[in-house]
């Protein structure tokens, strides 16, 4: 007996023992992370850029489901920076939003992120501290099944400048029409009379529209794996690849395209999606798209990303062999764009509500500035495409499960309509931006449905923090989960998420600049226990809404034969403080100071109150000539991109003023003018040389003749 006892002992050990090894196979995997700074030259130029572990894009992170991540990230800089985990469900104080969510990694300092990995899918890691992730902290995140069924690459995309993030935030903030020469599409008068669209291009300027593209910034650079080109020569005929592809850009989609034919999609934003087969799909920012190519001959094939403005792209060559190039894509016709923008938009800046039901991507408007789009790719010219392309859209994704919610808990309506303005670039949800708008309260268990409208010119991928959410479409209960929502102008989407967690997630667009001036809104959930990581509760968020209320420095300085003039405005959301000033050489003198406040959506009207300083040799007291006066005064942008200016002084003098600036006569000559009831006038015309500098001639009426260099800033 005592010896069988010993045998069940034993026994019982070892079934401890196998459990015990079983167990400990749900691994927790450790991984160190180190941000550093080094010098890059991706364009022939040295620049400065934010690496991981000394690359860029950061190493790729592959973990299996049902394992814990425990990741260390060590902050290297001299900067403070943040590591969000983008497209995971994990703790609230793991999310790696700074003062949100989690404690910013101080320079030098260390931070240990843990979580249970409980989905699987392509996700990806970046910054969420400024601009970081424009110049490098990004990488991939893959959550593998714990059999996977196909030989895969992560191809993560990426956009680079050789200008600085605050650079290009900067110039954006200025309206400089600088990115759009670089692209040449600048759209102006002399192309639009060349090309037989001058009524297009007045009526577009009556309604108050600058020119028009499908993104903000010019690149000089479009990157696969950090690299304008990539390679895995280990394919040949008949291999299946699944390309996990990561859109890590700050703000460029692409255009994807196999050239051995057609692709199968089989997850997006991480989550599977039954396979559907297509030609061609746009990725948006940080959205992510798992495809399946089949090499059909022992060659070299290209997958292409296009970037969608269609000025660069970054290839990625699969297989050995000579090389089969994807199909190219032509330039936007921008016109034909700008004439369906004119039917689109109403005179007070909203776009005319539509008969048509748009969403899901199902028709995409900018089609009519893609040549290629609806034509049938020439066979002769391309050997595994050819018909009319089938294009991936939100209504093809469907959920391999059924995807409803339980039938507890409340449902909680939220109707968003995305709003900016280009010319002050402010984006914003129903005007108002993340600091304005303050936290949305929701309650655990809730059902949240947030109907979006799109009433901008642009696409906003909009990404949630920490859930997945359902885009209603037309498989209904199985509708796609996503964590962005790409939403094409005057589209209506509608997306759902239940409200599981507990603390603050953070929901944006994930257009870097867009994020940045505001466009998005923070849901908390009530009764949470505070976050451990966030010392000071209130601070912190003051930090968070810090970055729509930045103020950005710009101006035009004209150094001339006759004198200098010129204007400095320091500007946020709402308030710029500026200083115009026109000063001759001989020491004649004018100087107006404004604080202006700027209301509604387009900012068409501000208001102001300040002071006008002026003295000219020869002139009488209080004329045009000679004045120190207080004002205060009414700015509105009328038809035409006119700016009027009635303003009146403490002495009771009324002034109105006409002025407009910036006409493209061509891509780089400009025309501006100014007209005042004080009888004085100006008229000017620049020649763009750099992004800085242009020539510049003028007259005006009081210092006539004028031949210099302008400096934009
Ligand atoms: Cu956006």
């Amino acid at each position: 007996m005592k010896l069988n006892v010993r045998i069940v002992r034993y026994y019982l050990l070892l079934l401890l023992c196998i459990a015990g090894f079983n167990f400990s196979r749900a691994q927790t995997k450790v991984v160190h992370l180190y941000i550093g700074d080094t010098m890059v030259n991706f364009t022939g130029k040295q620049r400065m850029a934010i690496t991981v572990n000394g690359s860029i894009p950061g190493p790729e992170l592959h973990f299996t489901e049902g394992d814990t991540a425990e990741i260390y990230v060590h902050n290297t800089l001299g900067t403070e920076t943040s590591v969000h985990w983008h497209g995971l469900i994990l703790p609230n104080e793991m999310d790696g939003v700074p003062y949100l969510t989690t404690a910013p990694i101080k320079a030098k300092q260390t931070a240990r992120y843990t979580f249970p990995l409980v989905q699987h899918g392509t996700y990806w890691y970046h910054s969420h501290t400024g601009l970081q992730e424009q110049i490098g902290l990004y990488g991939a995140f893959i959550i593998h099944e714990k059999q996977e069924k196909y030989s895969e690459k992560t191809l993560i995309l990426s956009d680079w400048s050789d200008e600085m993030p605050m650079q290009i935030d900067r110039s954006l903030h200025a309206a400089t029409d600088w990115y759009n020469v670089r692209k040449g599409a600048a759209q102006s008068y002399g192309e639009a009379i060349r090309d037989g669209y001058l009524g297009t291009k007045l009526l577009s300027e009556w309604k108050r529209m600058h020119a028009m593209d499908v993104s903000d910034v010019f690149y000089d650079a479009y990157l696969v794996n950090g690299r304008r080109n990539s390679r895995a020569t280990e394919f040949a005929k008949g291999d299946t690849v699944r390309l996990r592809v990561i859109n890590g850009s700050s703000s460029t989609y692409y255009w994807l395209q196999f050239a051995g034919g057609p692709v199968q999609v089989i997850a997006n934003d991480g989550a599977d999606v039954v396979p559907v087969e297509v030609d061609r799909l746009i990725v948006g920012v940080s959205e992510t798209y798992d495809v399946l190519v089949i090499l059909p001959e022992n060659k070299t094939f290209e997958f292409r990303a296009t970037s969608e403005d269609r000025i660069g792209k970054a290839s990625y060559f699969l297989g050995a062999g000579d090389t089969v190039f994807a199909p190219t894509w032509g330039r936007l016709h921008y016109f034909e764009g700008m004439i369906m923008m004119n039917d689109m938009m109403r005179m007070d800046g909203n776009m005319k509500s539509m008969k048509m039901h748009m969403q899901n991507q199902i028709m995409d408007m900018n089609t009519v500035m893609y040549p290629e789009y609806l034509s049938p790719t020439d066979s002769g010219s391309h050997p595994y495409h050819y018909g009319i392309p089938k294009t991936l859209n939100y209504n093809m994704l469907r959920s391999p499960e059924n995807t409803v919610f339980p039938d507890t808990g409340e449902w909680k309506e939220f109707n968003f309509t995305l709003t900016g303005n280009m010319n002050r670039y402010v984006w914003a949800i129903d005007n108002k931006t993340v600091s304005e708008a303050g936290k949305i309260w929701i309650n655990p268990g809730d059902k949240i449905r947030i109907i979006l409208y799109n009433n901008t010119m642009m696409r906003h991928p909009m990404h949630l923090h920490g859930h997945f959410f359902r885009v209603r479409n037309e498989y209904g209960d199985f509708s796609p989960l996503k964590t962005v929502l790409d939403i094409m102008p005057m589209e209506r989407d509608t997306i759902e998420f239940l409200a599981t967690e507990s603390g603050d997630w953070y929901f944006h667009c994930h257009i870097l600049y867009h994020m940045m001036s505001g466009m998005g809104r923070i849901f908390s959930y009530e009764g949470s226990s505070p976050n451990p990581t966030i010392e000071e509760p209130k601070k912190s968020l003051r930090k968070v809404y810090a970055d729509d209320r930045m103020y950005h420095l710009m101006g035009e300085i004209d150094i001339a034969s006759n004198g200098s003039d010129g204007e400095i405005m320091y500007g946020n959301t709402r308030n710029v403080l500026s200083a115009e000033w026109r000063v001759g050489w001989m020491g004649d003198y004018e100087t107006e100071t404004h604080i202006s406040r700027f209301f509604g959506k387009n900012q068409f009207f501000s208001v102001y109150a300040g002071t006008d300083f002026r003295s000219r040799e020869g002139g009488e007291t209080n004329t045009k000539d000679n004045r120190q006066v207080a004002c205060i005064g009414l700015n509105y942008v009328l038809p035409g991109l006119i700016e009027s200016d009635l303003r009146l002084d403490h002495t009771g003098k009324v002034r109105f003023q006409l002025h407009r600036d910036d006409l493209a006569l061509t891509q780089r000559i400009r025309m501006r003018g100014m007209w005042n009831s004080d009888g004085e006038f100006m008229v000017g015309s620049s020649y763009i040389l750099t992004k800085y500098w242009s020539a510049s001639l003028h007259y005006d009426s009081d210092m006539k003749w004028g031949l210099g260099m302008r400096f934009t800033y």
